[in-house]
């Protein structure tokens, strides 16, 4: 299975996200349903490993806390945008939190992450998208800023690769304390 660890967020907060979306020719947009906040990506992994996975996660001790969403960005590849995402507010229980599940999974025998960690939510992937479009939608929305949420838990998730959107599952949460 296609493994990845994350943060689902608050519906509303989900609905608020996928309501910027429009505008830019040549984004797919992520659908409400699927927006998150990417921990820590896995990849393809035996069912053996998975249930590894989760014996390390599970006996991660972490604690809750509260997170803020803010300013949008982009990434690009060689030079092209590839992704716009909505950032976060530097929070170091957050990179807290990452920096364990990192550790954990380690010690589950996974590769180290070489990738340095960027939180952010995707907003949409972009294929070609016009340049100029794009930079005004930046703009547009550079003040975005969510109230506090709380971070209660983390989830494990599979993810199955569709054409139009990926199809994620919520396979395990783990409770913060
Ligand atoms: P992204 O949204 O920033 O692209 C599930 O695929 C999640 O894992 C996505 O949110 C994706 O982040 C993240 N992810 C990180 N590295 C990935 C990789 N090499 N391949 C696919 N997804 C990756």
């Amino acid at each position: 299975m296609r493994l990845f660890v994350a943060l689902e967020l608050p519906w509303e907060l989900r609905q608020r996200l996928a309501a910027l979306g429009g505008g830019v020719p040549g984004a797919r947009w992520v659908p409400a349903e699927n927006l998150h906040l990417t921990l820590r990506f896995i990849g393809e992994v035996p069912p053996f490993r998975a249930e590894e996975i989760d014996h390390a996660l599970a006996a991660l001790r972490g604690r809750r806390f509260p997170l803020v969403l803010a300013g949008i960005g982009t990434f690009a590849k060689a030079g092209r945008e590839t992704l716009l995402w909505v950032g976060v507010e530097r929070c170091e229980r957050l990179e807290h939190l990452q920096g364990k599940i990192e550790t954990a999974l380690q010690r589950a025998g996974l590769e180290p992450e070489r990738r340095r960690f960027v939180p952010h939510v995707s907003l949409a992937r972009l294929d070609n998208a016009a340049p100029e479009k794009l930079a005004a939608f930046v703009q547009r929305h550079n003040l975005f800023r969510t109230g506090p949420f709380e971070v209660e838990h983390f989830t494990l998730f599979s993810s199955r690769l569709g054409k139009e959107q990926a199809a994620y599952e919520a396979e395990v949460e783990y409770e913060l304390a």
